[in-house]
């Protein structure tokens, strides 16, 4: 019943900043997905007999490789399988599963904020047991693993009725297929005030999410809709769909902008928020105020007492590097440690499993605590309306107080998508020889104070990951940051990162572009961003 099949290794299977994620087409080939999944096991130890968890974000190819992945299990001796039902679970609600059933570990289906249909993409990560991305020493010795492996185990058994709650046998092995929404509809309920937030929607104060016909749908309908009482159809595109209805499933101020314009309208409603394709990514927009993530995670910091799950306090804050330093005003204040750690959630897991911090964000529309190992959106989205349920104060008051107390960051990411690979890599070998001349180097009025390639020493396992990121920091605190996208699938995608911080509230209002005009140009100067990459404008700013 269990067969070992032989197989041939593919050279590109490197899990990049969260998994493997190429096009459906490349996942097609022969043994592909088979090859990954067991590559994923031979380089786990012990859990014969334990427990994993499956799900993904429903996109195209999620229903395939969970029967696959299902029948690897069993043949590679795991005692249970936990899969969401319809194959559905939203990576935050993942690793609560993995969590609050002490599983060994699990494996979750998603390229995230990537598209999703037979020609868009796919992804496949493994969390270990704290409910995580795997560290970086779990991804090299799967990536080392997909280059020699030459054979999988399967059982040869019929599909399981994924969309039937209950338990069932697979080759020895039990699968349960569980309600994908409970489980992380109960963990919200305790930790933000349901009632508060419920009489301020009950009081005419109208929230809209957006779900991009994605995973969040099902999540947001109960909680939002059933739970706090909004009207029926607060929640908009709220089918998850295996191309998600064509949309980009990336909440920002361009895949997002429909809902954008309706809370920016006269009688639109008074507070937005969208998710991604996997539920992790978050935008938050209030009536005549966008909220930058690096802003949210700072104004969640400041004001996390207000959630019944907070109440005690939050142990410290960490950011990925090029994340604003908003959050670090709010750390110092507060009197907790404050985190820099390089681009990706995988780096947050220890900090957390230390209790060294309690909330965590990226720039990247994504925030999250130690409630779960992985970045939350609807979390996030509970979060800012028990804030303003608790404060009786709009986004755009907590927003402007905010800055009046702490500060502004002035912040933008400009993304060039599509690049040739070789050509990004040449900008990126062609800054980093000249680093060390930069510091001292004048710039129209702003003057180079220090410049370096990111690298980061966890504190917890002291290991050392080099090369995440070219900083240029200005004196002043200004700075602009250079980094590779590790979630493409075609090409290469170079984020600039810009960043300035102005204490003068009577600046508060400059539009984000114009302040930060000179630093685009420094940019530039710097990098030759137009020479290498062919394009004069960024595809995507946020
Ligand atoms: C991007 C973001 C990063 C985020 C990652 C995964 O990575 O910049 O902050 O953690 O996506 O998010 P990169 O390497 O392309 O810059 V998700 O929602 O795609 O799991
Ligand atoms: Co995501």
């Amino acid at each position: 019943m269990i067969s070992t099949v032989a197989t041939k290794p593919y050279a590109d299977q490197m899990p990049g900043t969260s998994g493997l994620r190429k096009k459906v087409p490349v996942f097609q080939q022969e043994n592909y997905a088979e090859n990954f999944i067991q590559a994923i096991f031979d380089s786990l130890e012990g859990f014969e007999g334990k427990t994993l968890v499956i799900g993904g974000d429903g996109r195209y190819y999620n229903r395939e490789v969970i029967q696959v992945a299902l029948k690897m299990a069993a043949a590679n001796g795991f005692g249970k399988v936990m899969v969401g039902q319809g194959g559905i679970l939203s990576t935050p609600a993942a690793s609560h599963v993995i969590r609050k059933y002490g599983a060994f570990g699990g494996i979750v289906l998603s390229a995230s904020h990537n598209p999703g249909g037979p020609t868009e993409d796919f992804g496949i990560k493994y969390n270990i047991g704290n409910g995580g991305p795997a560290p970086e020493k779990i991804t090299d010795a799967i990536f080392a693993r997909t280059k020699v492996i030459d054979s999988y185990k399967i059982a040869d058994v019929a599909d399981i009725d994924l969309d039937t709650v209950g338990s069932f046998d697979l080759a020895g092995m039990t699968v349960e297929v569980i309600d994908p929404v409970t489980d992380y509809a109960d963990l919200m309920e305790t930790l933000f005030d349901f009632p508060a937030i419920r009489a301020l929607i009950a009081s005419g104060f109208r929230v809209v999410i957006d779900s991009m016909s994605a995973v969040t749908g099902p999540y947001a309908v109960e909680i939002l809709e059933k739970r706090l009482g909004a009207p029926a159809g607060s929640v908009r595109n709220e089918i998850p769909l295996p191309d998600f209805g064509h949309h980009h499933p990336d909440p920002n101020l361009v895949h997002a902008k429909e809902l954008y314009d309706d809370v920016m309208s006269v009688d639109g409603p008074d507070f937005g928020a969208a998710s991604d394709g996997d539920g992790d990514r978050n935008m938050i927009v209030g009536k005549g105020m966008f909220v930058t993530p690096s802003d949210s995670l700072a104004v969640i910091a400041a004001n996390a007492t207000c959630a019944p799950g907070y109440a005690k306090g939050i142990a410290g804050i960490a950011r990925s590097m090029p994340t604003s330093a908003a959050a670090d005003r709010v750390a110092e204040k507060l009197g907790i440690g404050m985190y820099e750690t390089p681009t990706g959630w995988k780096f947050f897991g220890n900090l957390m499993d230390a209790d060294k911090v309690t909330v965590c964000g990226e720039e990247s529309f994504g925030t999250g605590s130690a409630h779960v190992r992985e970045k939350d959106g609807l979390w996030a989205v509970l979060f800012w309306l028990n804030i303003i349920a608790a404060r009786k104060e709009g986004v755009k008051d907590i927003i402007l107080k905010h800055w009046a107390e702490y500060g502004r960051n002035y912040y933008s990411r400009h993304d060039y998508e599509g690049v040739d690979t070789d050509q990004a890599n040449a900008l990126v070998s062609a800054l980093r020889n000249k680093l060390s001349t930069l510091p001292g180097t004048q710039i129209g009025s702003l003057i180079v104070s220090e410049a370096d390639d990111f690298s980061y020493l966890d504190p917890v396992d002291q290991s050392v990951s080099r090369n995440q990121g070219i900083r240029i920091l200005f004196q002043g605190g200004s700075r602009i940051v250079f980094r590779l996208s590790g979630t493409g699938t075609s090409g290469a995608t170079l984020r600039l990162y810009v960043e300035r911080y102005e204490a003068d509230a009577a600046k508060h209002q400059i539009e984000t572009q114009k302040a930060l005009e000179d630093l685009i140009g420094a940019a530039e100067t710097i990098a030759e961003i137009r020479k290498f990459t062919g394009m004069n404008e960024p595809t995507v700013i946020t």
